[in-house]
């Protein structure tokens, strides 16, 4: 069983297509990994970012799926620009992939993942074509263009979010809570936020986990729920800054 990551290299191994290779590989699934920009970084500071040629990144995309083409399950890390969004959202269109998107915009450390002109182009061009997106708080404000501060608020917003694709707002930032809009049925967890210093990636990894346990075969709500056990023990048995997947 493969899947695939179009995300950006953090070379510090914490978050980015490293730690969506890892978590692939930890959960039973073979991970390819198209590379849409290169960073320098570590979990505590961001340097720079690089990013991939368009062009480049359509052809790391045909290399891989004009052999796996049994790839049905991917998702989307750092994605950077407009023109890079719209390449993958046509990707998406070729070869029909289910895809779970996760619109990172800044790093914990204060890196840029996405120029601004982004959001419109996540809105215009890939959300509608995705299955599920897991944006955090300010990632939601974005996309659903108003403040988050209040449970209500998580729920409106997940609501338009919604008009796009299934969404998870992911609860670090408001205190643990999680609103879960699949299927039109929306849910909330709320989770136990954990003392810890080791959360560097854990975006990536939920939604790498996510990924994996759809290419398993687990429906959607069975897959996420796993992918956050999967991530909560993952920080659990952090070090360093980052987070260590293990089963
Ligand atoms: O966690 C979001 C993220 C995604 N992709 C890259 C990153 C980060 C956070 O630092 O560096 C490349």
């Amino acid at each position: 069983m493969k899947c695939m990551s179009i995300a950006g290299i953090d070379p510090s191994g914490g978050a980015g297509i490293y730690a969506d290779i890892k978590t692939f590989q930890v959960i039973g699934v073979y991970g390819t990994g198209i590379v849409t920009a290169l960073t320098a970084q570590n979990p505590y500071k961001f340097y720079s970012s690089y990013p991939i040629e368009a062009n480049y990144i359509s052809e790391q995309i045909d290399s891989v799926l004009d052999e796996y083409n049994d790839i049905r399950f991917i998702k989307t890390g750092m994605l950077y620009s407009k023109e890079i969004i719209k390449i993958v959202s046509n990707k998406i269109k070729e070869y029909n992939l289910k895809t779970i998107v996760d619109p990172v915009m800044v790093a914990t450390s204060g890196g840029i993942l996405s120029k601004n002109e982004s959001v419109e182009a996540y809105i215009k061009y890939l959300l509608p074509k995705a299955i599920l997106t897991t944006p955090n708080i300010y990632e939601a404000e974005q996309i659903a263009k108003m403040k988050i501060t209040t449970k209500e608020e998580a729920i409106i917003a997940s609501e338009k979010i919604n008009k796009y694709c299934d969404n998870i707002i992911t609860g670090g930032h408001l205190n643990g809570l999680n609103i879960i809009n699949t299927n039109n049925k929306i849910k909330t967890i709320q989770e136990e936020l954990i003392e810890t210093k080791n959360t560097h990636g854990s975006g990536c990894t939920f939604s790498s986990a996510i990924t994996a346990y759809l290419t398993l075969g687990f429906e959607i709500d069975i897959a996420i729920k796993k992918a956050m056990e999967y991530t909560h023990e993952s920080i659990l048995n952090g070090d360093y800054g980052t987070l260590i997947g293990k089963i």
